[in-house]
């Protein structure tokens, strides 16, 4: 299968666009919430959708990703929390390692039961060094995880990690601080990051305004995601989506 979401994220990268996911999280989104969400999306030229989480409690994950790819043509690309999440629906899997834990079945130990699973489901599948940063509270992530994430001052761990994660061969990197995150992570730390690795840099959990999205995407971010603030004010989305965009290929800090 033609690797059309990560091809899609490579040549934005080589291109120094930016590019936004915006994050579904499928027990808050019901069908109806669903369209408005899309429709906002569209408008705003929204790069990907992801749809998951660290716990999904409701069962209408695949009704869900059914309905977006029917309804527009935005990427959808699956941000599971465990095996269950997956469907074969969406376009593409983040295939996640939790690379900041010493958890071997975040690791390692669900890739090797669900390995079956995922193949034959037909999706891209785009391994992921996924890399939790502490928040400044437990978010859902981090407890669920049972895994310390790396703090929030300690860039050098998060750097040593994202260097052995891109030389084990993994595709993308991921920091996040957990939904709802009440700390986002510092552009410090991104800058950081994204000045000693060359695989695209995913960042998310608490960006919760345009700003802060703008001064990541300058850290040297590629593709920012935000969820939780846009249940709040989904107005919000063009707002941080202008912001993203107009970051491209502005100098990094
Ligand atoms: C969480 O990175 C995502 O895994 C997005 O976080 O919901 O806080 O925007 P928020």
């Amino acid at each position: 299968m033609h690797p059309a979401v990560y091809h899609k994220i490579t040549e934005l990268k080589r291109q120094h666009k930016k590019s936004f996911a915006v994050l579904v999280d499928p027990d808050k989104t019901n069908l109806a919430k669903a369209d408005e969400l899309i429709g906002l999306c569209i408008s705003s030229k929204v790069d990907f959708l992801f749809v998951g989480g660290s716990l999904v409690v409701s069962d209408h994950l695949e009704e869900l990703v059914q309905h977006i790819k029917k309804e527009c043509d935005i990427p959808v690309v699956l941000f599971p929390g465990s095996p269950s999440q997956v469907t074969p629906y969406a376009d593409a899997l983040l295939y996640l390692s939790l690379i900041s834990g010493r958890n071997p079945e975040l690791l390692i130990g669900q890739h090797v039961v669900s390995a079956p699973l995922v193949r034959k489901s037909g999706l891209e599948v785009i391994s992921t060094g996924y890399m939790v940063i502490d928040g400044g509270a437990p978010t859902t992530v981090s407890y669920i995880s049972n895994a310390n994430p790396i703090p929030a001052d300690k860039s050098e761990i998060a750097v040593c990690t994202a260097m052995a994660g891109e030389m084990l061969g993994l595709k993308l990197l991921y920091m996040d601080a957990g939904s709802g995150a009440k700390t986002p992570i510092t552009e410090q730390m991104i800058q950081a990051v994204s000045s000693q690795t060359s695989i695209p840099l995913v960042v998310g959990g608490g960006i919760r305004d345009a700003e802060k999205a703008y001064r990541n995407c300058k850290a040297g971010a590629d593709l920012i995601v935000v969820g939780n603030a846009f249940e709040k004010d989904p107005q919000l989305i063009k707002e941080v989506s202008n912001a993203i965009h107009s970051s491209s290929g502005v100098p990094q800090i």
